[in-house]
């Protein structure tokens, strides 16, 4: 079964409501390729949620950017999973290195992250990402394996996750991998996922490139064989990003 590609805009912490909304025009006039070719998430601030959703054209769909590792409760300024499905908002991105690195969370916490949205019927955008010291240490694979292996171990049904790998080095710097280094490194997913899960999630899951992407270096990107899609950060907030979606195609 080929991969649908999938493009997912990180808006982060950005925009207020009019500019939000005036994002949100830019993608419902964009002319992009059919929803059985590209798969297109946003992922505004978690304020902005509900206006994005009611504003934006049905054929793309909104994502959060975080939400609480368990039911919701005495956890001042968390976000339950709970709280997402109520306002139908089908996927959340978990584990983005911003978070690991920002707010220290560690694998086993993403893993459980992870686990628990699924359980709760959210679809999952998980991220990966070495940083440069570990890429120039050579320890690029084995940081990625483990921070994919946290998950793993928490999680059994891989149909409703996009793994989203993120070299922390390219994120928001201007300096995206090359065409062949984020081959390399999905390529080693892959294999990852081959040996430890199944021949068949390692055939079917979609694994996204995040860092860096922009109008001009999407294509080539998209045109490695194991690169599935995008994380966009910085150019999900201006009209390139239409570009980026067109180079599913
Ligand atoms: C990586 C990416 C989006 P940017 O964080 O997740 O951001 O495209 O700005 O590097």
């Amino acid at each position: 079964m080929a991969r649908k590609f999938f493009v997912g805009g990180n808006w982060k912490c950005n925009g207020t409501a009019e500019e939000v909304k005036k994002i949100v025009s830019t993608l419902n006039e964009g002319q992009v390729p059919p929803t059985d070719v590209v798969e297109v998430v946003v992922s505004p601030p978690f304020v902005f949620l509900p206006l994005v959703k009611n504003l934006l054209r049905p054929d793309f769909h909104v994502a959060a950017q975080n939400c609480w590792v368990k039911k919701g409760g005495a956890f001042t300024g968390e976000v339950s999973a709970e709280m997402l499905v109520n306002l139908d908002i089908p996927w959340v991105i978990l584990g983005h290195s911003e978070r690991r690195l920002i707010l220290n969370e560690t694998n086993e916490f993403v893993g459980e992250k992870v686990a628990y949205a699924l359980s709760k019927g959210l679809k999952v955008i998980a991220c990966v990402g070495e940083t440069l010291e570990q890429r120039e240490s050579g320890t690029t694979v084995e940081v990625v394996a483990a921070q994919t292996k946290a998950i793993a171990e928490r999680v059994s049904n891989w149909a409703d996750v996009v793994l989203a790998y993120e070299p922390v080095w390219a994120i928001g710097t201007g300096k995206v991998a090359s065409p062949a280094q984020a081959q390399e490194v999905h390529f080693e997913l892959r294999k990852w996922f081959h040996a430890n899960i199944s021949p068949e999630v390692a055939a079917t899951i979609r694994i996204i490139y995040g860092g860096s992407v922009n109008g001009a270096n999407s294509k080539e990107l998209a045109a490695q064989p194991d690169v599935d899609g995008f994380l966009v950060g910085g150019a999900s907030l201006k009209p390139e990003f239409i570009d980026i979606i067109k180079s599913a195609e």
